[in-house]
This record gives structure tokens, sequence and C-alpha cells, in this order.
């Protein structure tokens, strides 16, 4: 893929010089990304998953829309945080269409920027917080309509039961066996449908982020300090609670996404009182009450859905996320049932920090 890389995909972004050092960057599990430093630049080069993201172009169009709003916003002195922007080709368009051999797109890459996967203090929660909320705050005046819906439904609770009940009545991997606890588990857990059902109606509609994990903030490797919101794939329209979810799920455990360590697997109450400190000190004036009353719903449906769809994925033969090994998905999704475990066991304490 590499080579690949270097001969076919950077002359398009006029890079031909063969001493372009093309190496793997980050722990997303749907694009291929890379870093590429060059004798004088660097970039970050993604090759787009069409699978997923069946109409790239909207990504990248939705991604441009996002950074030039931020652009301006940032020479008014509105926004502070560093932008990642489109490169584009030679030719000046947004990305490179190869048909089989993917779909490209270079973006920024900023220096001095640090990414972790495990939130070890406070100070890191609040920070990590507080620019999700200011990138929110900074695009609650964009027309949420001016951006496509790149993937149609995507935290769409209902949608995300009913793919994994189709999967389980297919078990075309004959996986069921093994997992059907946490199968019945989720099942059993089908009564926040109808909380959903309640609130969704009478929440705005605003551009959201949609994956505000821990490594989608930079932080400034120098003193810490938040530096840029990044990966605005998933940017579009939808509902805020589910981004302070987002946040809740990948900030308060003490273990990653995919550790099988589930004994120390629970919500850290410090970190998640942080998060809301930091996220409502940038949102406070914009959120209407009904989002205020939706953020601790937000926070289980996320972690709920995000463990249907690791679990779905792993029935359905791991067809969506990357994996490492054969029952990679089934131990990210043990991980993520026992998060939210984790939440409802303590949420008369947690929901105290939301008033
Ligand atoms: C995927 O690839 P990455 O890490 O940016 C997924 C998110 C999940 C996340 C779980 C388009 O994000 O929805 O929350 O994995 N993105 C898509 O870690 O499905
Ligand atoms: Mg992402």
């Amino acid at each position: 893929m590499i080579d690949f890389v270097r001969q076919s995909v950077l002359p398009y972004f006029g890079i031909r010089t063969s001493d372009a050092k093309v190496s793997p960057l980050g722990n997303g599990h749907i694009n291929d990304t890379f870093l590429v430093r060059w004798s004088n630049g660097e970039l970050v080069l993604q090759g787009i998953n069409t699978q997923v993201f069946k109409t790239p172009k909207a990504l990248v169009e939705n991604a441009h829309k996002i950074a030039e709003h931020l652009a301006t916003k940032r020479q008014k002195s509105e926004y502070s945080l560093e932008i990642v922007a489109p490169v584009r080709t030679d030719k000046g368009l947004l990305a490179v269409d190869l048909g089989e051999q993917g779909f490209w797109r270079a973006i920024n890459y900023l220096p001095h920027s640090h990414s972790i996967d495990v939130v070890s203090s406070e100070d890191e929660a609040f920070s990590a917080a507080k620019a999700f909320g200011h990138f929110s705050s900074a695009l609650s005046d964009l027309d949420a309509t001016q951006l496509e819906d790149v993937i149609p439904q995507f935290h769409h609770l209902p949608g995300r039961i009913d793919q994994l009940k189709a999967a389980v009545t297919c078990d075309q991997e004959n996986r069921l066996a093994s997992c059907s606890d946490w199968v019945d588990f989720v099942f059993s857990q089908q009564d926040i449908l109808q909380e959903l059902a309640q609130i969704s109606p009478i929440l705005p509609l605003r551009i959201c982020h949609n994956d505000t994990k821990i490594n989608n903030m930079l932080y400034d490797k120098r003193d810490m300090s938040s530096l840029a919101i990044i990966d605005l794939d998933t940017c579009m329209k939808g509902h805020l609670m589910y981004d302070f979810g987002d946040m809740v799920r990948t900030f308060t455990s003490p273990e990653e996404e995919d550790s099988t360590s589930l004994e120390n697997v629970h919500v850290r109450e410090s970190i998640f009182a942080a998060i809301c400190r930091g996220y409502l000190s940038e949102l406070d004036t914009v959120l209407t009450q009904d989002e205020k009353s939706s953020l601790w719903l937000g926070a289980r449906v996320i972690c709920l859905m995000i463990g249907v769809r690791f679990l779905t994925d792993h029935l359905n033969g791991d067809v969506y996320f990357n994996i490492h090994h054969e029952s990679h998905n089934l131990q990210r999704a043990a991980n993520q049932f026992t998060l939210y475990k984790s939440l409802l066991e303590q949420e008369g304490q947690l929901k105290n920090y939301l008033k």
C-alpha cells in the first residue's frame, strides 16, 4: 500500500520527489491514513473507505465548508483552535478519485500535535471537552442543511438494533452461540428507545462532529493545551447529545476501547465531571434547555449503540470495522457494554454534574 501511495497517489498532489517518506498514522477503524513527509513539506493523506462513505465527494465538500467557516471565524478571533483544511491536488481539486484504486484526499499536518487514546487527568478531559464545545459553538451559525448526510441515520439506535436483529437472524458466521449473552443484554435494554423517541423530536438539528473520540482532539505536545479538532468525516446535522455521549464513552474509561481488562473498564466520575465543565463552559449559552436535558441520554445511547455496532459487525463477519484478530469486534463490544453498565450504575451521582 505504501509503495502504491508513493508512486501513484502523491504525484496528484504535486509531490514527485522520491524522498517522500510515507508512514501509517492514527488508529482509525475505517479509512487508511498516512503521514507524508518530504524534503520541504508534510501532509496527511487519506484513502477514504468508499464502502462506508458511499458519497466521498460529499464528505470532502462538507469538510471544506466547515474548514472555510472556521477559518473566517479564526480571522475574527472567534475561533481559537488550529484548523485541518483540505490540501488540494495540483489541479486544484479537493480529492482524486482513482476508481478501484481508491478515493484519496489530503489535509494539512499540524506540527507539535499529539493524540492520546486514554485520558489520564481531569485537565486533559476538561480541555478536550472544551475544545469540542468550542468547535460546535463556532459552527452553531452555519446552516446545518448546508452539509450532506454522508451516512444517513448514522446515530440512529433503533436502526442499529434492527441491524443487530438481522445479523442475529442470519448468523452467517455461526458466531451467535459465543455471544448470545451480549445479544440478550442488548435486547433487554430496549426501554431506552421510548425515552429516545420522546426527546429526539424536540431537539434542534445542528452541525455535529459525530465522532468526538478523545483521539480526534489533538493536543499541543509542548504544553498539552488543546490544538485542533480533527476527523471531520462524519460532520453532519444531528443532535449534540451524541457528541457529548461520545466524549463520555472515550474519555471516562481508564482502558482503551478494545481493552479486554473488563474489570478495569468503568466510568471515572471525576473525568465525567470534567467533561461536563469543559463542554458547558463553551456551550452553556448555545444549548437549549431540552438539549441540556438530553445529554445524559446521549451518553447512554452512544455507549450502547457503539457496542451494538461492534457486536453486529462481529456477527456479520467483520465487514465494517478494521480488525486485527477474529474476536476483535466482540471484545470491543464487551468493553463498550461494560462501560454502559457502569454509566447506569452511577446514574444518581453522574446526573448531578449536568444540573
Ligand atoms: C469509527 O474510524 P474512526 O475511528 O474514525 C466509526 C465511529 C465509531 C468508532 C469507534 C464512520 O471511527 O462511528 O464510533 O470507529 N466511524 C464510522 O471507535 O463508522
Ligand atoms: Mg471518524
